[in-house]
């Protein structure tokens, strides 16, 4: 059918597809005033980061073991902070989550919920994201995930590949779908003296650039230097985790990895994917009610893949052997530093 056929008026006369839906439109726009201004900016990144931190941690692998393993996007990243904070690779998110921790409170929804939601709705900031999904129904977790379930950016890439295929049996090819996410990302506590350093030149709009600019040459640290997981950056400003390297030049995922730098519509299509499946760890999809209709629609993207001023394919290490790498223009102008993400 062409159109969608709403069945719910809410209180305020928003139609939506179903009525549970309507006590998220008021939390929505708490978020996008008082937290995110409605921009695709340092909040709306940690509020992504927290989804991933939340849900990844499920491990079949362990519950076969008779551990427990863990319950994915069960919140228990926000109800048992005082564990899960403070697991290594969860560095930094102690902070997010006290940030966060009002909103969900005076939200009316479940933990895990909520934080799913505040993702999606942080990143329908950035232009270039697709719409993403909005589900409610999860139980909250009862007990905290074990250590050791988040991926590291010094893990090898065998180790990176093995922990999503654990969690969702998530292949290769989907592993690289979920890092697109580091195309809206900066780095906070890896290297505290270029704290707020992104990802990729375009940190608050969710493009190629990020698969583009890792496959450049790393030329020097941009920080401290010799800290663990962290690379060579190909340019002043950007930040380069060792793990994002590693996938962008491994055989089984480096022609995934260069399909993003300038298919769009593809880059969309596997992030609203990978991001619904995410937040389906730990669940039974059936029990949920999709509420994707709450979202904002993202802005769409107005720039074009290009290289960073003073870059041109000389700098590039392809790594891809079935496909040339693509054929870029250049910013004019001389090289310039990548700017930090804004401070809150
Ligand atoms: Fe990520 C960030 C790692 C995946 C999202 N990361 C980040 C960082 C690191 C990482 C280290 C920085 C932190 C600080 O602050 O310092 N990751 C990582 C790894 C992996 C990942 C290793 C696997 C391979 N992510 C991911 C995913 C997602 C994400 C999947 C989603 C979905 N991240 C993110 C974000 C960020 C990050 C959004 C940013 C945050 C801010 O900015 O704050
Ligand atoms: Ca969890
Ligand atoms: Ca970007």
């Amino acid at each position: 059918a062409a159109s969608v056929t709403r069945r719910a008026t809410c209180p305020d006369g928003t139609q939506l597809m179903n009525a549970e839906c309507c006590a998220l439109l008021a939390v929505r726009d708490d978020l996008q005033n008082n937290m995110f201004n409605n921009e695709c900016g340092d909040e709306a990144h940690e509020a992504l980061r927290l989804t991933f931190h939340d849900a990844i941690a499920i491990s079949p692998a362990m519950e076969a073991t008779g551990q427990f393993g863990g319950g994915g996007a069960d919140g228990s990243i926000m109800i048992f902070s005082d564990i899960e904070t403070k697991f290594h690779p969860n560095i930094g998110l102690d902070e997010v989550v006290e940030s966060f921790r009002p909103f969900q409170q005076r939200s009316g929804m479940g933990v895990a919920d909520f934080i799913q939601f505040s993702g999606a709705v942080g990143t329908s900031n950035c232009p270039g994201a697709p719409t993403l999904n909005a589900f409610i129904g999860r139980k909250d977790a009862t007990q905290a995930a074990p250590d050791g379930l988040v991926p590291e950016p010094f893990h090898d890439v065998n180790t990176i590949l093995a922990r999503f295929n654990d969690a969702g049996d998530f292949d290769e090819l989907e592993t690289v779908w979920f890092l697109i996410a580091h195309s809206v990302a900066a780095q906070n506590d890896i290297d505290p003296a270029v704290s707020h350093a992104p990802f990729d030149s375009t940190p608050s709009v969710m493009d190629g650039q990020f698969f583009i600019e890792t496959q450049l040459r790393g030329v020097e640290f941009i920080g401290s230097g010799g800290i663990e997981g962290v690379a060579e950056s190909p340019v002043k400003g950007e930040f380069r985790l060792m793990s994002d390297q590693q996938i962008a030049r491994d055989n089984r995922t480096a022609c995934e990895w260069q399909s993003f730098g300038t298919d769009q519509a593809k880059l969309q299509n596997r992030f609203q994917f990978i991001f619904e499946a995410m937040g389906q760890l730990g669940t039974d999809p059936t029990t949920l009610i999709d509420c994707s209709d709450v979202l904002p629609v993202p802005p769409p993207l107005s720039t074009v893949p290009h290289f960073p001023a003073g870059i041109t394919i000389n700098d590039v290490e392809p790594a891809c052997a079935e496909t040339p790498f693509p054929t870029l223009p250049t910013d004019p102008g001389p090289a310039t530093a990548v700017a930090a993400v804004p401070r809150d």
